[in-house]
């Protein structure tokens, strides 16, 4: 008895250290990569388009150090990871730290802490997330099981956009002229736009299968502003898993996933082997704004196939939703359900509405590129998030350093109007440019709802993140959320909702989320479409200490990037 005990912990000990890193090193540099028949200059980690897959125990500490050997400033997010105490690693410019500058480094300590399954890491400074990311696996102890059938292998798979441009001018350009950024070139998965591309023939994903095994894709979203669907020809995809935490298994013909979401999907070889089958996604567009309609293929072949080669242009292509299919896009987002029962808090002490919108702020002589001669914003309860630039929050926070910004981020939108009607008032669209935060006791139970309104150009879908935590989507609904309910619950799911870190607010509708503040930090929150964050849809939550030792921020590390 006890020789087999020993044994299995010798075991488990030899698979730790063989098997999973604890220190990590990124070295962020510029390299060239061709793509679309144009080569051009890009941001990576080690080289990679995409980076490196980082992968960690349920529960684990992993250190990363970023050292910044390229020309622009970089910082690191852990996207999915709550880092209980510890918003220093948390990597926002300039809201919880300042850039790490070119040549020099900094170490992340990434706390894993409640997070299972697949999350994703990448740049937060400026636009550099385009080309700097990279996902997380994270694996259970080796004694716990999986609440699903264990893959026979995994498939990471990362969906994003390409511009043929230097991702820099294109935001250059949109700051300079205020009108909306040129749309990307491509999509691509794992890097590859794939053969309906030009040049791209030989840029194309291949997933190879072997019949009867079950392989586990591990995915993300990581294109800059566009919601995706993506489905894999006469293949169901079995989701178990969603922002890094279980879900109900849920199989569908096709998925829809939103920028910063990460979901967890089987798939079963257990089709035709001689057949070639392609796997596409395209995206989810339902404002009147420009977007490339292009598709993204890759292609699925059995190992088995005798024809494997020759038949790669006489596949099946799965059948996705159209564009503007709302009720496609929500039909998937609103089946994905927490495996577990029972865990939504039900009492709440703090409940903060919030209204997300996209505005105009007049330019001289209408010399702006935005409608009407104005330039775009966005912003949450009409104040346009401005982000400071030369201390950050956190900082400014921890340090009482005074003027970096206000504590008046209202628990209510300061007008009350129809958030969705058809037609809005001109005067309705200007926001106003603060840097406001808003502040919550340390184990305050807060509801926050997010109504997104119609202002400008008659209204949007949002993917909206929190840092430092995840939340419980208590709630979806189209048109106003009714503000006067005595108690909405009866149109909430307080029995299994899921568990995410974004969440998509749908066209002229709401989301209602749920969270306890037991994680002491600066926390932001954005919309996971990057032309709205730089417009300023953002909010940053300030969780104070409690009163115990482990319900504080832990120091700041040494190495911290300075501010000046
Ligand atoms: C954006 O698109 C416009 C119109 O097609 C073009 O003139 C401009 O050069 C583009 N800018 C960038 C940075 O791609
Ligand atoms: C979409 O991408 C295709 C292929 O790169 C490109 O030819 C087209 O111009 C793009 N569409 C828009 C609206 O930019
Ligand atoms: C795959 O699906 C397509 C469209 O749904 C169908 O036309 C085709 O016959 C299917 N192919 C196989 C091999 O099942
Ligand atoms: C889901 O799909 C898998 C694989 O295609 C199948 O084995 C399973 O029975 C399906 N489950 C349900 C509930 O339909
Ligand atoms: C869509 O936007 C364009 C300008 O970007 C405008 O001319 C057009 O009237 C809009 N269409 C609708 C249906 O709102
Ligand atoms: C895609 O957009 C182009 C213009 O950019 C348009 O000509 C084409 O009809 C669109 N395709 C679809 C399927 O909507
Ligand atoms: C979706 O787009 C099609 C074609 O552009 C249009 O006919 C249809 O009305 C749109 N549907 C919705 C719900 O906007
Ligand atoms: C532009 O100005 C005209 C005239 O004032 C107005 O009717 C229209 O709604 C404005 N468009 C936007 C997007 O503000
Ligand atoms: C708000 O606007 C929507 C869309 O035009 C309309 O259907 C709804 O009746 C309006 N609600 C109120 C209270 O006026
Ligand atoms: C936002 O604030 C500005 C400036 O105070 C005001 O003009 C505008 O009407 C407000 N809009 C909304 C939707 O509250
Ligand atoms: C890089 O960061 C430093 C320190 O915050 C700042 O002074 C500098 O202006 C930044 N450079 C750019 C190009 O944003
Ligand atoms: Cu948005």
């Amino acid at each position: 008895m006890l020789h087999s005990l020993f044994n299995v912990f010798l075991i488990s000990l030899f698979f730790y250290n063989n098997c999973i890193a604890h220190h990590y090193t990124f070295t962020v540099k510029e390299v060239p990569y061709t793509k679309l028949c144009s080569t051009k200059k890009i941001l990576t980690v080690n080289g990679h388009f995409p980076g490196p897959v980082l992968k960690a125990y349920k529960g684990d500490t992993i250190y990363v150090t970023v050292r910044n050997r390229a020309n622009e400033n970089i910082t690191m997010h852990w996207h999915g990871v709550e880092q209980p105490r510890n918003p220093w690693s948390a990597g926002p410019e300039y809201i919880t730290q300042c850039p790490i500058r070119p040549g020099s480094d900094f170490t992340y300590k990434v706390i894993f802490s409640i997070e299972d399954t697949t999350v994703w890491w990448h740049a937060h400074s400026s636009w550099t997330r385009a080309t700097v990311h990279g996902l997380i696996f994270i694996y259970p102890w080796l004694a716990e099981p999986l609440p699903f059938l264990e893959a026979d292998h995994e498939v990471p798979l990362i969906l994003g956009e390409w511009w043929k441009k230097d991702v820099r001018e294109v935001v250059e350009e949109f700051i300079r002229t205020g009108g909306a950024p040129n749309v990307s070139d491509a999509l691509t998965i794992n890097g590859h736009p794939g053969f309906l591309y030009p040049c791209s023939k030989s840029d194309t994903f291949h997933l190879a299968v072997q019949e009867g095994k079950t392989y586990r894709i591990r995915m993300v979203n990581a294109a800059m502003n566009l919601i995706l669907f993506f489905a894999i020809a006469n293949h169901t995809l079995t989701v178990v898993g969603a922002d890094g935490h279980y879900t109900k298994p849920l199989n569908a013909t096709y998925i829809t996933i939103s920028p910063g979401e990460t979901l967890d999907v089987l798939l079963q070889a257990d089709q035709n082997p001689e057949n070639t089958y392609y796997m596409a996604a395209r995206a989810y567009q339902t404002g009147n704004i420009t977007f490339n309609n292009s598709t993204t293929v890759g292609v699925l072949r059995y190992i088995s196939s005798s024809k494997a080669k020759t038949s790669l242009f006489s596949g099946s292509y799965p059948n996705l939703p159209f564009y503007n299919d709302t009720s496609a896009a929500f039909g998937f987002f609103t089946k994905i359900k927490s495996l577990f029962s029972g865990q939504v808090p039900v009492q709440i002490s703090r409940r903060i509405i919030t209204t997300i919108s996209i505005n105009l702020l007049r330019c001289p002589q209408n010399s702006c590129a935005g409608p009407n001669g104005s330039r775009l914003a966005a912003s949450m309860n009409n104040i346009s998030f401005v982000t400071p630039s030369h201390v950050d929050i956190l900082k400014a926070y921890y340090l009482h350093i005074k003027g970096v910004y206000g504590t008046r981020f209202p628990d209510f939108p300061p007008l009350i109007f129809n958030f969705t009607a058809e037609n809005q008032p001109l005067f309705l669209q200007t926001p106003r440019l603060a840097t406001e935060v808003k502040v919550v006791e340390f184990g305050e139970v807060v509801e926050l709802v997010i109504q997104g309104t119609s202002l400008v150009g008659g209204g949007l879908d949002h993917p909206m993140h929190l840092h430092g935590f995840s939340f419980f989507v208590v709630g979806v609904g189209l048109g106003n959320y009714k503000i006067s309910d005595e108690d909405p619950s009866s149109m909430y799911n307080l029995d299994d909702p899921p568990y995410k870190n974004t969440m998509t607010v749908p066209r002229n509708g709401w989301i209602a989320i749920r969270f306890a503040a037991v994680n002491p930090g600066v926390w932001f929150m954005h919309c996971h479409f990057d032309r709205h964050q730089t417009w300023g849809m953002n909010v940053v939550f300030i969780v104070k200490n409690g009163i115990w030792p482990n319900q504080q921020i832990l120091p700041p590390p040494d190495d911290l990037p300075p501010c000046h």
